[in-house]
């Protein structure tokens, strides 16, 4: 996603992967060239951990995986850079323990989580979720991480809370993006009470039955497979149980352009381009987009009687 003038863009200028890939590899082999390989290095992604114990799950799809390269080098993290290859060459400097997720607001049990008894709240499971990018790209991720219902559970939320709005980090020092004013930070995102309990709804902490990889939101991110990508918040400190849909980054951003909701719609056009069709990553003929992203079956009760053009 880029934060641009109306008619700043269009749908054309959105860099296909295969191009883009053509171009990182043009540009890693300019850095080769020049001798930096300390340089080339500290772009690389930090060596992987596998986490013990992870559930297999129902949750699979009888689609193709994106390869777990493409998965950690596109990325949207706009506090390391709005460049697809930002992410994985600047999130280094993210540091993911200590690490603490702060529960509040409208909860009787307000507590801080130290992220590693986070990690044990609930047994992790292996989720493969198709994720769809407003942007008009898409991946199949094989996600670790529990329900948030189970951590909303244990905080029971008071009869006032309607909405959870989720708070991610804002610092400077380890974040050289949030230097520019490209959006407000620190960056939140919100979810209906309804929509924050569905099973579907997943607190990720890693990929590939590895630790979540920094440019991928660690050490915790939200995943929302059926909302566009810009839903699922990256390295979330805070999760706040209110009574007011929570005013969102991108809200503020573009209100026309990116609603409170935000379901992967087909039929709802963003402003400036259509989203009617999409491309897989590492795939060169778009497919179509499938209303909530292909999960109809188990969230379009979510919104029975609501009209979808007006709350999109
Ligand atoms: N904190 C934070 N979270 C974020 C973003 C961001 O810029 N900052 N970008 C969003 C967008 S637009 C998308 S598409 C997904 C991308 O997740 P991925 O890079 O792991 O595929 O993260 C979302 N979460
Ligand atoms: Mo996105």
């Amino acid at each position: 996603m880029r934060l641009l003038k109306p008619n700043d863009i269009s749908p054309s200028e959105i860099t296909p992967p295969e191009i883009y890939r053509e171009r990182r590899r043009f540009m890693q082999g300019s850095i080769a060239l020049l001798g930096g390989a300390a340089l080339a290095a500290a772009g690389e992604p930090q060596a992987a951990t596998r986490i013990a114990g992870v559930r297999a799950s129902a949750y699979k799809l009888d689609e193709d995986k994106t390869p777990y390269k493409d998965v950690t080098t596109y990325n949207n993290f706009y506090e390391f850079g709005t460049g697809k290859d930002d992410p994985a060459a600047n999130a280094h400097t993210l540091r993911t323990r200590p690490w603490t997720v702060r529960v509040e607001g409208e909860v009787k049990k307000a507590r801080t989580w130290d992220i590693d008894a986070l990690m044990k709240l609930a047994p992790l499971e292996e989720r493969v979720y198709r994720m769809r990018c407003v942007e008009g790209w898409s991946m199949v991720i094989p996600w670790v991480g529990f329900p948030l219902a189970e951590l909303i559970r244990r905080a029971e939320p008071t009869g006032n809370a309607k909405y959870v709005e989720f708070v991610t980090l804002n610092d400077p020092k380890q974040m050289p993006g949030v230097r520019s004013r490209v959006l407000d930070w620190p960056y939140i995102e919100g979810l209906r009470m309804d929509e924050a309990m569905h099973p579907l709804t997943l607190m990720a902490v890693g990929l590939y039955g590895e630790v979540l990889p920094k440019q991928n939101g660690a050490p915790i991110r939200l995943v929302v497979p059926w909302k566009y990508g810009f839903k699922s918040a990256k390295s979330i400190v805070k999760i706040r149980f209110v009574e007011r849909q929570p005013h969102t980054t991108w809200m503020a951003a573009a209100p026309s352009e990116y609603g409170f909701y935000s379901n992967v719609n087909p039929q709802v056009d963003h402003p400036r381009w259509s989203q009617a069709r999409e491309r897989r990553i590492g795939e060169f003929l778009k497919r179509d987009t499938l209303m909530f992203n292909g999960y109809g079956a188990q969230v379009a009760s979510l919104y029975r009687g609501m009209d979808l053009q007006k709350y999109f």
